[in-house]
């Protein structure tokens, strides 16, 4: 059952496809929340029990279970992201309780909200949400239920081509056809199976928008055309931000149109991002954001099919007017300054980036109206991603592509994916890149991934080993890292028999994970869930915060720390391990319990639960070369069972439940 209750006169985000009719705010008193009206907030606050376990909140710090620690939407770019973090690129404001009653909420508010899950008082829960929006209770009988529900009202979930399933080669630093040539060759020359490469911000002309610089890929339709030859597409970032350039036709045509964000005297608003000074696509405003996502012409007419949406947040290194004052302030600096003084003038710089109080300078235009920035926040990165997406589905209604966003709002899930932003080599963000995802799932976000091997610093080889062992499952899987990181792509280290190793596993299971994937798509399901989601009854399930349970029946337990020979697994009932070595797939019956499972460093390993089955292709280069038909299976039955398939081209726009394909699996 869905309750929904109204605070203030909110906007219509879009995040929900359903009309629910307005609840007495009365009835959430009684039941779930009191309400607390303070200055521009509300403040919601529940009693949590002991034993209860907060989930959700899509991207985000921390374990699965959130409780004990604050948490904030309001999305922003950090490449930093710690444990002490507050707030990361997202705001995916849906929260599920296990406690004597199942429930959850979803606060649909589009400007800054503060969960605090038992960090100020570990028995209370306090949502503050800053601004106006519809709070909805979801009441069910269990998590998995919960979930369902919730994701019925916020409707389907994006479905990306059946090819951005594959792997993904991506470095912040190719700048040229002929790097991103070399990495073709050399994924080839090693043999290492390949569908994407990524171009960043160097392929522009001053990093505007809509641009290709001649000098570094001189025809590009051509270079398109090359790759797509052999079997490799290229995707292109695009940024939200657009050059101030009068002869730069898109901010010239945008200035006509009146698409820009604008300051409080309705000239655009200027702010500084990687094309120097810049303007903001008026997103939320419809006419400027059909505007904006009609300049994806610009690639599809080279024969580009996908995308990844960036600095969406949106990112600012500074804003035009602060700069100026900053820099006024500058000039009558003395370098013979006290170290009280030279701290303040440190701080004024650093104030510079991302500051919150910009938010407050600029205006959008929805439905006709003025919006102060700082009120709809959030939804900018959904709103460009959702105008772009469209666009793609206009222009060209036969196939489906590939679009995911760094910054998002629930909603945007019906529109693309989701990567999760500057994360490091870390054997910590490799446990937090599976910890993210039961979240994401809940949220809608399941095509979604992590720079895998870390964005920032340096990856050692193991690291990037085990972390594409954990790849193996995530709908997204894209190697990216920063300039001035150790090079990343796997033929640069010694071990390439074990990355390809590794890698063909993905290829080879690939009609388990776009199978699955599609169906939970199609039914509202996670992929991805957490142990207690699925053994609720099972007291040491309940707190499993690095294992998890893919689709029906498979759990994934990657080994997340460095130099370990394996891991503890713990099995609530008997499993199949299933083992995928260099000598084959090896299984073998464990009983439950806990297990130190041996994992080598080439190896996947991960578990089949009784009355399971998951389908296994022949593993190929690229993803168009696997018979996703004529599969084996690695089963853990004794009586004849079914598995579905999808097998429907990749790439069609039809209801895919028409190309689900139902076959019998026998002992
Ligand atoms: O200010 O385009 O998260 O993936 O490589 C950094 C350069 C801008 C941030 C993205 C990252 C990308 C980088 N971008």
């Amino acid at each position: 059952m869905i309750n929904r209750y109204r605070f203030g006169t909110p906007i219509q985000t879009g995040a929900v496809v359903k009309q629910i009719p307005y609840s007495d705010v009365e009835t959430l008193n009684s039941f779930y929340f009191s309400v607390e009206q303070q200055t521009g907030a509300y403040v919601f606050t529940v009693q949590l029990k002991k034993l209860d376990k907060v989930y959700g909140l899509g991207e985000q710090v921390r374990g699965i279970n959130k409780r004990g620690w604050i948490y904030t939407s309001d999305n922003e770019d950090d490449p930093v992201i710690t444990d002490t973090r507050t707030s990361l690129y997202c705001a995916h404001n849906f929260i599920s309780v296990n406690a004597v009653n199942k429930w959850g909420a979803f606060f649909d508010f589009p400007a800054k909200v503060v969960f605090d899950i038992g960090y100020t008082d570990t028995n209370f829960m306090t949502v503050k949400c800053y601004g106006d929006g519809d709070l909805y209770i979801i009441e069910n009988d269990d998590l998995i239920s919960v979930s369902k529900e919730f994701r019925s009202l916020i409707g389907r979930s994006y479905i990306p081509p059946r090819w951005a399933f594959g792997i993904g080669q991506s470095r912040w630093g190719y700048k040229t056809a002929d790097e991103i040539r070399e990495v073709v060759a050399k994924y080839e020359g090693s043999e290492l199976p390949l569908d994407m490469v990524y171009m960043d911000i160097d392929y522009m002309k001053d990093y505007q928008d809509f641009t290709i610089n001649e000098e570094r890929f001189p025809d590009f339709k051509n270079f398109v055309e090359e790759m797509l030859s052999k079997g490799v597409r290229l995707i292109p970032i695009v940024d939200a931000a657009i050059k101030v350039k009068d002869d730069y036709s898109i901010y010239s045509e945008g200035v006509e149109k009146q698409a820009f964000c604008v300051d409080k005297k309705g000239k655009p608003y200027v702010v500084g991002v990687w094309p120097g000074d810049s303007v903001l696509p008026d997103v939320l405003n419809d006419e400027a954001a059909e505007w904006f996502g009609s300049k994806y012409k610009f690639y599809l007419d080279y024969g580009i099919e996908g995308f990844w949406n960036d600095m969406n947040e949106p990112a600012l290194f500074y804003s035009k007017k602060r700069l100026k004052a900053v820099l006024a302030e500058f000039k009558k600096a003395d370098p013979e300054m006290t170290i009280d003084e030279f701290n303040y003038f440190n701080r004024k710089l650093s104030s510079l980036k991302n500051n919150r109080e910009d938010f407050t300078e600029f205006y959008h235009t929805v439905d006709g109206e003025k919006v102060r920035h700082d009120k709809v926040h959030n939804l900018y990165g959904y709103k460009l991603t959702e105008c772009s997406s469209k666009y793609l589905q206009k222009y060209q209604p036969k196939k489906r592509h590939l679009i995911f966003s760094r910054s998002s709002y629930i909603g945007m899930h019906r529109y693309g994916g989701v990567w999760t932003g500057d994360n490091s080599s870390s054997w910590h963000h490799l446990l937090l890149n599976l910890q993210m995802l039961p979240g994401l799932n809940m949220c809608g976000f399941l095509y979604s991934g992590a720079d895998i091997g870390g964005f920032a610093s340096h990856a050692t080889e193991d690291l990037l080993l085990r972390w594409m062992a954990l790849a193996v499952f995530t709908p997204l899987y894209r190697n990216h890292s920063t300039n001035g990181s150790r090079y990343q792509e796997p033929y640069n280290f010694k071990a390439i028999d074990k990355f390809r190793q590794l890698m063909k596993v993905r290829y080879a299971l690939l009609p388990f994970v776009y199978s699955e994937f599609v169906k939970c798509a199609l039914s509202d399901d996670l992929l991805f869930k957490p142990m207690s989601f699925v053994f609720p009854d099972d007291k040491r399930s309940l707190s499993v915060e690095d294992q998890l349970i893919m689709g029906g029946g498979v759990m994934i337990c990657p080994v997340y720390e460095q130099n370990a020979p394996g891991r503890y697994v713990y099995l609530p009932e008997d499993m199949l391990e299933v083992r995928f070595t260099n000598a084959g797939i090896k299984t073998k019956q464990r009983k439950n319990g806990n297990h130190y499972v041996s994992v080598l460093i080439d190896q996947v390993v991960f578990f089949l639960r009784k009355g399971y089955v998951i389908p296994v292709a022949k593993p190929q280069n690229r993803v168009g070369d696997v018979d996703f038909e004529n599969v084996d299976f690695i089963k853990n039955i004794d009586k004849e069972t079914e598995y579905t398939l999808c097998i429907d081209d990749g790439t069609t726009t039809d209801d895919l439940s028409k190309y689900l394909k139902t076959v019998k699996v026998k002992p």
